[in-house]
């Protein structure tokens, strides 16, 4: 199998996690990192340029991840997801060699499973999701696109994760809830009841905050 040549979409923090993630994936080839601001180089990956040479790395058919994270809304990880997309350019699926994914389980494109994460029997997970360090996603849960489950957290068995959601460091998702779209979930919370209104949910039992 070829080595896949993938450029990743903005050099900060989570970028920093991602390649560490994914640099012993023996399939990966790093051709280099575009930032909106000049980098010198960030984890030994090197620094192309902003992205006016977006199209340029499309035509030569590198594949992308989106490496800006997102604390709450994912709205520039959805923009720049988009303005590939628009180019046609190919998205990269990251899987971190240490990570334990369910050979049932569907991954969208432009996700990227963090260390030591699962994804158990039978889950679907969308497009330009991160799964982040030590997550847990249990049986057969479905997961939009957009989504960010941040560390640790824990989404039981036959969950309906919606669009754009972010479940914060921690969190645990009882068996067989919904949560609605563009919902946002904090650190350490717990949801035992679907979420049907979007909004930024605290505590234990989670509740609405705005
Ligand atoms: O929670 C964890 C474990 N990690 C957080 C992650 C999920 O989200 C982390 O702590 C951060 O809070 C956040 O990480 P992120 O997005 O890497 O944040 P930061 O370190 O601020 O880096 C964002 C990078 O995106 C910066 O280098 C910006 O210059 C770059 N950027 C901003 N706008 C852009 C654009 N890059 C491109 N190519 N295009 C843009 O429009």
């Amino acid at each position: 199998m070829s080595k896949k040549q993938l450029v990743l979409i903005g050099g900060g923090g989570h970028c920093k996690s991602v390649i560490e993630a994914i640099k012993l994936d023996e399939n990966i080839d790093f051709i280099g990192i575009v930032d909106a601001q000049k980098l010198d180089e960030v984890a030994g990956i090197a620094y192309l340029s902003d992205d006016s040479i977006l199209p340029d790395l499309v035509n030569q058919h590198y594949h992308f991840l989106i490496c800006v994270g997102n604390i709450g809304a994912p709205t520039l990880r959805i923009k720049l997801f988009e303005k590939i997309r628009g180019l046609h350019g190919l998205f990269a699926i990251g899987i971190a060699p240490n990570a334990t994914v369910a050979a049932n389980s569907n991954i969208g494109d432009g996700t990227v499973i963090m260390q030591q994460a699962i994804v158990n029997s039978e889950v679907i997970i969308g497009q330009n999701c991160i799964i982040n360090t030590r997550a847990l996603i249990e049986h057969e849960t479905m997961i939009g696109d957009h989504v960010h489950v941040s560390t640790g957290a824990i989404i039981n068995g036959q969950c309906h994760i919606g669009n754009n959601c972010f479940i914060g460091s921690g969190a645990i998702v009882g068996n067989n809830i919904s949560i609605a779209s563009n919902t946002i979930i904090g650190a350490g919370s717990i949801v035992l009841k679907d979420i049907k209104e979007a909004g930024t949910y605290f505590g234990h039992p989670a509740r609405k905050f705005k």
